[in-house]
């Protein structure tokens, strides 16, 4: 592999929460940026906010903030969330950044002095959730087909940039250049809409209408169309066109999106980009939709998948594993949480942690960790070695046609492969009665480990460099280079101790939750309400937790000194939850007028106030110190 690599993801809206098809997108922008560091490339990774347009001004009214305010904290939400998913960009892009306005202002200016853009008077169906224009055809039913919304018949005048002068250039280059849209399904969809005449692009709205957007600098009445704005950060990003990332970069850029926006980056960007006299981008990779109960995720439906609460939940390799095992690159998926715990189980649990685990703790019982080049070596030793070389260069096949799944279940035929190696050699016995074998065996196994976390660096980055440091290698993560792997030529590695990667997950106790929490929703709706008075009736009280202990015979159950004024006996079921020791001191919130009630011979004078959600059972603190005894209102 030669050159440099450059990739991009969308920018993304402000309008609304990063979610799972967000997270998604980055994740696979972030393995495809972390595998060509392994291929030894020198890579560059943007990705960004758009943060002008009608969408935003109206989420921030809704919010009532100030415009610039709303798209500063929004923003930030994004930005802050992709550390947690351990992404490696190196630049993080705003549209309202002023080098991106100026860059967007230069190719306006480019384009406009080309003759490419003219003014006219327009009359079209507007949908304002896609900031567009759409024509009868394009309509299904009348309606917009993203939004399900009949659009607006608005008549202005406007900017257009002549499109309609690059279809035959476009249509020639797509074919000349079968893989600059893929997988090959987009290109053909891209194709078939090339079929009919391309109208002009509308690129201008007026500010009487809004304001919130790039000017147009021939024109102080208009600001730019959301799109044209939007694009053109992938040239800002590089410092456009002076910059020295520019130069180094754009000829090897990658652009990656979901179908939603094919159109907008298939078509509207190669003809802006050869307007404005700069050469297209090399890729544009189209993946499919993540669908929840067969659906789209959408904030109505309340089906919108969080991806920082599956990340607290299971880690964020297992979440990273699923997404890129789970969905074949290009078409959709429908995600599903019990699938996401099947795959944590089965791959991460048993296959591939199991494998590491049972290798480390054995190279530490029989040899105290030290794995030495073995002197003799059978057929099977061999075999495995060209089984990992295999599984190589596959691994690499299927990486850089998009094959990210495919590249996954290689290298597990691969684990699989191992564990049977494990199976029928049997350390455990040679342990005993061939030393020597069981050398050989260790060693290959290990070195097969080091291997695959090499691979899987990519996909589980963290899971990876773990095994890394418990292997003392002097390189790990980014340092690792292809090449690396095919080596094999380790004297001695050195397993420091056992290692446990994934636990398993209860997948009963996930359905039971899952259930409660339906419950609950529905209960909170349906529940009837209650006056003031009865709500008085409950005395609640702030208390602090003065001794704990277990109550013998029960797991669950604690009985508690609590001091809320006086002292109370009370006996709360946060066995699984607390231990004794860490309740000490905590301040609490107690109901103090309840019956008593005696609990495995314990009589409880009260209870302590928790609350229970899938990550587990937390109790209800006050916020700050607060005097034993003062009431809860
Ligand atoms: O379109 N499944 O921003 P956006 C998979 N600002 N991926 C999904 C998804 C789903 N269900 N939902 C969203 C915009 N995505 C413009 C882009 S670029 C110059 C301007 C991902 O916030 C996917 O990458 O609506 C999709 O293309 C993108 O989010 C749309 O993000």
């Amino acid at each position: 592999m030669e050159g440099r690599f450059y990739i991009t993801t969308p920018i993304y809206y402000v309008n609304a929460e990063p979610h799972l098809g967000h997270a998604y997108t980055t994740i696979v922008a972030d393995v495809m940026n972390r595998f060509h560091m392994l291929m030894g490339l020198e890579t560059y990774f943007v990705t960004g906010t758009d943060e002008h347009g009608d969408k935003v001004v109206k989420a921030a009214k809704g919010a009532g903030e100030d415009v610039k305010r709303y798209v500063d904290m929004m923003s930030e939400r994004f930005r802050n969330l992709w550390p947690k998913l351990n992404i490696t960009n190196d630049y993080f892009i705003r549209t309202t950044y002023s080098h991106h306005i100026e860059t967007v202002q230069h190719i306006l200016n480019l384009v406009n002095d080309k003759g490419d853009i003219y003014f006219s008077d327009y009359q079209g169906m507007y949908c304002f959730g896609c900031e567009r224009f759409y024509t009868e055809k394009e309509l299904i039913d009348g309606k917009c087909p993203d939004h399900m919304t009949e659009p607006v018949l608005i008549n202005e005048a406007n900017y257009f940039f002549r499109m309609s002068n690059y279809q035959d250039w476009l249509i020639d280059y797509i074919k000349r250049n079968p893989d600059f849209i893929r997988p090959e399904r987009y290109k053909n969809e891209v194709l078939s809409f090339l079929k009919d005449p391309l109208e002009d692009l509308c690129i201008s709205r007026p500010k009487k209408r809004l304001t919130w957007g790039v000017p147009l600098p021939f024109d102080e009445n208009y600001v730019t169309y959301v799109w044209f704005d939007a694009l053109i950060n992938y040239i800002s990003a590089l410092n456009y066109p002076e910059g020295e990332l520019f130069k180094r970069f754009w000829s090897y850029a990658n652009h990656l999106i979901a179908k939603d926006i094919l159109k907008p980056h298939a078509i509207y960007w190669p003809c802006m980009l050869k307007a404005a006299g700069i050469e297209p981008y090399r890729h544009l990779n189209v993946h499919g939709y993540w669908k929840v109960d067969e659906g789209k995720m959408s904030k109505s439906l309340g089906n919108v998948v969080k991806p920082l609460e599956l990340v607290d939940i299971y880690g964020v390799d297992a979440f990273r594993y699923f997404l890129m095992r789970e969905m074949v690159f290009g078409l959709d998926s429908d995600f599903s949480e019990e699938a996401l715990v099947g795959r944590i189980n089965a791959d991460l649990a048993n296959d591939f942690g199991n494998l590491v685990s049972r290798s480390f703790t054995m190279a530490k019982k029989f040899q105290d960790g030290r794995v030495l080049e073995p002197e003799v070596i059978e057929e099977e030793d061999r075999e495995i070695r060209k089984e990992v070389l295999t599984t190589l260069d596959d691994y690499c096949r299927f990486m850089e046609a998009l094959g990210f799944h495919k590249a996954l279940i290689r290298i597990w035929e691969l684990i699989g492969r191992l564990n049977k190696y494990i199976v029928t050699q049997e350390p455990w016995v040679l342990a005993k009665k061939d030393r020597a074998r069981l050398k050989a065996v260790l060693y290959y196994l290990i070195q097969s480990i080091k291997a695959i976390s090499f691979m899987l660096w990519p996909f589980m980055p963290e899971t990876c460099e773990r095994i890394q440091i418990r292997l003392n290698l002097q390189k790990r993560g980014r340092d690792i280079k292809i090449d690396d792997i095919r080596e094999w030529k380790d004297k001695e590695l050195v397993v420091s101790g056992p290692i446990q990667l994934f636990p398993r997950v209860d997948i009963k106790r996930l359905k039971k939750h899952k259930m409660e929490e339906k419950k609950k929703t529905i209960s909170v709706t349906q529940k009837h309400e209650i006056g003031i008075e009865e709500f008085q009736k409950l005395d609640l009280r702030v208390g602090v937790i003065k001794h704990a202990e277990k109550i013998k015979g029960s797991k669950k159950l604690i009985a508690l000194k609590v001091d809320v004024g006086e002292e109370r006996t009370i006996v709360a079921g946060i066995g699984n939850a607390y231990s004794p020791e860490t309740l000490l001191g905590k301040s609490v919130v107690v109901v103090t007028n309840l019956k008593p009630v005696k609990l495995m011979g314990v009589e409880s004078q009260g209870m302590l106030l928790a609350s229970e959600d899938r990550s587990g059972l937390k109790l209800i603190v006050p916020d700050g110190d607060i005097t034993p005894g003062s009431q809860v209102r």
